[in-house]
């Protein structure tokens, strides 16, 4: 019977060594203490055994019943070990790795240039207006005393939208001016910074732009306002306190007088050429760069808004925002700002 017990025994521990997964140590479980299980079958043939015989055989296929379990559990270990090992063997992560440095944008440099100028006309008291990008043929041209036959509307090739009649891509931010004065009572000072769209498409012009509107409006503004708050914002702008600003007769249907606004080339501060007598590029050397069109509201825009033009007086400006920032940072192609070559855009 002994021996009985010991083959037993060492059949089950060979079986549990070849079982590879735990339904396989399940199966040998099954085999040995299972209900019809080898084991169960020894103790069954105790019964035909004497007393004394009964008990030391008994105490040793308890015995071995005991240590056989143990083998068991600890096979169930192995497996386990053996499961999560190959996990890690496969899975496994190299954590002195140098780590990938997420790519942080930033916002583009007319964005930046726009919140740069919000903050500088804010110190003038100039508030933000806004008005829309489709805008109908009456405010981008009509209030702005610019007649369906007038020269003007050819001179700012538009885009037209299909199937809408009447309305445009706005050519310029000047219908915010009426958008604004027809919702608000004087005294108006306001800026509006924004996309505007032209058929254009060469170095210095593309078809979708931005320009900074300005507009004030009181019972006693003149042209000295207007020359203070350009000479001022443009020397902020560039950072140059010896910018200075002149004014040259120009036509714009909306104001009169009417004029382009220039400034001293913030390169060769005026000189036309830079201080080793290398003649300057950028003005080509005659010292100024045209800014900003700009002007006295006309009496007629006025009137549109609702406003009574012999009690209120105001200036209104707009500036091309590219032209702005090729000057500022020595940007030779507009087509740079919009192709989103990172290259460029990162430069800033
Ligand atoms: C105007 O658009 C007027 N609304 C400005 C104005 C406002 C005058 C208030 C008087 C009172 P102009 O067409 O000149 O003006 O355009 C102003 C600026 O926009 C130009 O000086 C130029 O810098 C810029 N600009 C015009 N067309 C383009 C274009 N296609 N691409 C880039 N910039 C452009």
């Amino acid at each position: 019977m002994q021996s009985k017990i010991e083959k037993l025994k060492s059949g089950m521990l060979a079986d549990l060594k070849t079982a590879k997964s735990e339904q396989a140590i399940k199966d040998v479980e099954v085999k040995y203490f299972g209900k019809k299980g080898l084991f169960g079958d020894i103790m069954k043939s105790l019964k035909d055994l004497s007393v004394e015989e009964k008990q030391t055989v008994g105490k040793s296929a308890n015995m071995a019943k005991k240590e056989l379990e143990e083998a068991v559990m600890k096979r169930y270990d192995e497996i386990e070990h053996e499961k999560l090992s190959a996990i890690a063997e496969e899975e496994w992560i190299d954590v002195t790795v140098p780590g990938k440095k997420p790519q942080i944008g930033h916002r583009h440099l007319i964005s930046r240039f726009i919140d740069d100028l919000e903050q500088i006309f804010a110190k003038m008291g100039f508030e933000l207006a806004e008005g829309p990008e489709v805008e109908t043929e009456e405010y981008n041209f009509d209030h702005l005393n610019i007649p369906e036959t007038h020269p003007a509307r050819d001179m700012q090739d538009t885009f037209w939208i299909k199937n809408l009649e009447k309305y445009v891509l706005r050519t310029h931010t000047s219908p915010v001016q009426v958008h604004y004065m027809q919702k608000n009572d004087p005294p108006i000072r306001v800026i509006a910074p924004g996309k505007t769209f032209r058929k254009d498409s060469d170095a210095t012009h593309s078809p979708m732009f931005h320009q900074l509107e300005g507009l004030m409006v009181d019972t006693d503004v003149s042209m000295a306002n207007l020359k203070a708050v350009m000479t001022h914002a443009l020397q902020q702008i560039f950072e140059d306190s010896t910018i200075k600003t002149r004014f040259r007769v120009s036509y714009f249907p909306f104001v009169e007088p009417g004029m382009e606004v220039d400034c001293t080339c913030p390169i060769c501060q005026g000189n036309g050429k830079l201080p080793d007598g290398v003649p300057c590029r950028l003005c080509k050397q005659c010292g100024w760069l045209e800014i900003a069109g700009a002007g006295m509201v006309h009496p007629h825009v006025l009137k549109n808004a609702g406003y009574d033009p012999e009690k209120y007086t105001g200036f209104a400006f707009g500036m091309g925002l590219e032209r702005m920032v090729m000057i500022k940072y020595r940007i030779n192609h507009m087509r740079l700002f919009f192709e989103n070559d990172l290259r460029f855009i990162e430069q800033f």
